[in-house]
């Protein structure tokens, strides 16, 4: 086994590599981009080497700065993780002329793979069965079509260099033929450089069954089972199971036999996942070989009990697979769920932000949570934006998406939009149940899966202000202890003001509407006890009392139901948690009494926008209503002012630069009264 081995990678699947890479004793180095100086991979590593700027080019696709820092800490051997370099067969190479241990298959297989004509024509070779179709040299438009017709209509042409569904066209008739193929050979050359095309007979409603292998140095091969990747959107996984619903052992046997030929047809070792696509009668057609692990293979550890990470190193260090075949089994079932930084409700987008508050469930037996990030981490533009992927396993299926739900239920995720509420959408659909899905179930129940935002309920309302008047009270309670005069009717927590409001108004805004809420005290003031409040909202009286626990939870009673919330804030949101939903409402105004003031004088971006100039400088005394800085945002100047006298301890931004909303611009300390 290897002393140390470096891993080429980041985020979640760096961090699951140096997990095993620990527990069996082997050291670990991590690599770092400027944007990952921070980040958990890096603080679980014994070692830390710096690689360069963000872009993913400069740093993690820089294979030269890769193997000089695995010379340099002296690692023996490099783990590429999924993406980046993992299927370079040059990386591969380039690591073996340096003497370091390429943690996957030979260049030679990676290569072979790369193309999917050239794959299919070693597949074929080897007896794997392939979908019906040409994917020969002759790229004669009129010869294609004559090839098309062969077939029979519909057809899929394909980019021969592709993968990922980049110039990928469904071809209904001949009378579509020609205009597909250009549009595909453009998508192609942009994509690949390569715009040479292979046909396929075009399979209705099939389904993505992976099968997972493994082969050592010593002429051993195994497959451990299957995956079902058929939930996907625009050809990105988004659940995966195992074993796949509805597989037979026949043809699971005959899946395995047939992934492993393919294996032994271009002299493989290491983890390899054959895809299989298969279509409504059951039958499997090869569809390409990933030479690397994949996203998605805890399900199979899961199923196994194999640590696939463990086979992997013991395979690059010359070690026989730590099992043969028939020491292999399924027990139970397993489901991953990829929580991404994304927005359902705008095409998908990727989300970033700082993740200002991050909850997951608790790590069990049967529950894993694979992350490389911790709450206070940035989901940046630079990486792709997953925030997790959540694992579980059960007995049965059945159990199993029970046992994710559940799960999905304790993630919090306040500063990005994530795609848990997709997901829990999915697993919760009639049809998903019945295991009676393919790889166009996203698109078939999309209106379902992605309904129309849900205006706040009036209950989560009523929390949001219960929550702002116990928050602001609690803080007086503590102002008023540390004040020069803590009996002054001023810190009084008792909602008496000198100029008596009986009903405080809030409003909030959440996204789909503003809503006003108003508060009042109900009945006498009691010593030591919560509060009673009548609160008013769309039409609804409640009466509500609660306090604040640890950490921002709510415990309230509304209308004599226990509520137990969690409440981060978010800029000037407040995104309130409750057994697996979420609502973020902007405040609009918080009850109290300063917005005046606080128009005058907040420190805070009111939208996005960017710093025209900086006026006061850092350690100045400023007294209130001075001018601090002006911000030019949506075209109109805004000049912060300063709320109050004081120092200015900190000024965060430089003329030119862009800010959020919501950020804080400046520190102003108050002025001590000591
Ligand atoms: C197909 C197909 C139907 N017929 N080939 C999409 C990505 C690429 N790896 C292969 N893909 C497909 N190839 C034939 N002959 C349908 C798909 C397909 C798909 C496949 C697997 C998972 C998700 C998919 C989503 C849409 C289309």
């Amino acid at each position: 086994m290897f002393n140390k081995i470096l891993i080429a990678n980041r985020g979640e699947i760096a961090c699951r590599i140096i997990h095993t890479a620990k527990r069996l004793g082997v050291g670990t180095v991590a690599v770092y981009s400027e944007a990952d100086v921070n980040a958990r991979h890096v603080s679980l590593a014994d070692e830390a080497v710096a690689i360069g700027p963000a872009p993913a080019r400069d740093s993690y696709l820089a294979a030269e700065k890769l193997i000089a820092a695995a010379e340099r800490t002296g690692a023996e051997a490099i783990h590429p993780g999924y993406g980046f370099l993992s299927e370079n067969a040059g990386f591969a190479e380039a690591c073996g002329d340096a003497g370091v241990t390429f943690i996957g298959p030979s260049s030679r297989a990676i290569e072979a793979m790369g193309s999917k004509s050239a794959a299919k024509t070693i597949m074929r070779q080897a007896g794997i069965p392939l979908v019906p179709g040409y994917h020969g040299d002759n790229q004669d438009e009129m010869f294609l079509l004559g090839e098309a017709e062969k077939i029979g209509f519909p057809v899929m042409l394909k980019a021969s260099a592709g993968g990922g569904g980049r110039g990928m066209r469904a071809v209904n008739g001949a009378a579509e033929f020609s205009e597909a193929l250009r549009s595909a050979k453009r998508e192609a050359l942009g994509a690949f450089n390569d715009d040479r095309m292979l046909l396929e007979k075009y399979l209705e409603q099939p389904r993505h069954i992976e099968i997972q292998i493994f082969c050592d140095q010593h002429g051993n091969a195994v497959h451990l089972f299957e995956r079902d990747c058929s939930i996907q959107r625009r050809h990105q996984k988004v659940l995966e199971e195992a074993p796949a619903p509805g597989m037979t052992d026949e043809t699971r046997g005959a899946m395995g036999d047939a992934a492993i030929s393919a294996a032994r047809a271009i002299d493989y070792t290491g983890a390899g996942t054959v895809e299989f696509i298969v279509d409504t009668d059951g039958r499997f057609y090869f569809m390409e070989m990933n030479t690397r692990l994949q996203v998605e293979h805890p399900v199979t550890e899961f199923i196994t009990g194999q640590d696939l990470v463990e086979w992997q190193l013991r395979v690059a260090a010359g070690e026989r697979l730590p099992a043969s075949q028939d020491q292999l089994a399924i027990d139970g079932h397993a489901l991953e769920a990829r929580i991404y930084a994304e927005d359902p409700d705008n095409g998908f987008l990727p989300s970033t932000g700082s993740l200002g508050h991050l909850r997951f469930p608790a790590e069990t037996p049967q529950v894993r949570v694979d992350t490389g990030v911790r709450q206070g981490d940035t989901i940046s533009v630079y990486y792709d934006p997953l925030i997790a992927k959540l694992i579980v396993r059960a007995g049965d299926r059945r159990n199993c998406l029970r046992r994710m739900l559940e799960a999905l239920r304790q993630i919090q995720v306040a500063g990005v939009t994530t795609n848990i509420d997709f997901l829990t959408s999915v697993i919760s659909h009639k049809a998903f149940h019945a295991a009676d899905f393919d790889t166009g179930f996203i698109d078939r129940y999309r209106a379902e899966l992605v309904p129309d935002k849900a205006p706040a309920s009036p209950d989560i309302l009523a929390l949001a202000a219960l929550y702002q008047t116990l928050w602001r009270d609690s803080r007086s309670c503590r102002e008023a202890a540390t004040s020069d005069d803590p009996t002054s009717p001023w810190w009084a927590t008792d909602n008496w003001r000198p100029n008596l409001v009986e009903e405080e108004h809030f409003s909030f805004h959440d996204g789909t509407g503003e809503y006003e809420v108003g508060m009042a005290i109900a009945g006498n003031r009691r010593e030591h006890s919560e509060r009673d409040y009548v609160i008013r909202t769309g039409g609804q009286v409640m009466s509500a009392s609660g306090r604040l626990e640890a950490d921002g939870r709510l415990a309230a009673i509304l209308d004599g139901m226990q509520r137990r919330i969690d409440v981060a804030e978010d800029h000037n949101h407040l995104v309130i948690f409750e057994a697996g939903n979420t609502c973020r409402l902007k405040r609009l105004s918080d009850g109290s009494h300063s917005t005046e003031e606080e128009a005058a004088g907040n420190l805070i971006s009111p939208m996005p926008g960017t710093i025209i100039e900086v006026i006061a400088s850092e350690g100045q005394q400023v007294s209130k209503g001075d001018t601090l800085l002006v911000l030019e945002a949506m075209k109109i100047e805004h000049t912060i002012v300063a709320p109050h006298d004081g120092t200015v301890q900190a000024l965060h931004y430089r003329a030119g630069d862009m800010v959020e909303e919501g950020v804080e611009l400046l520190v102003l300390a108050e002025i001590s009264s000591i």
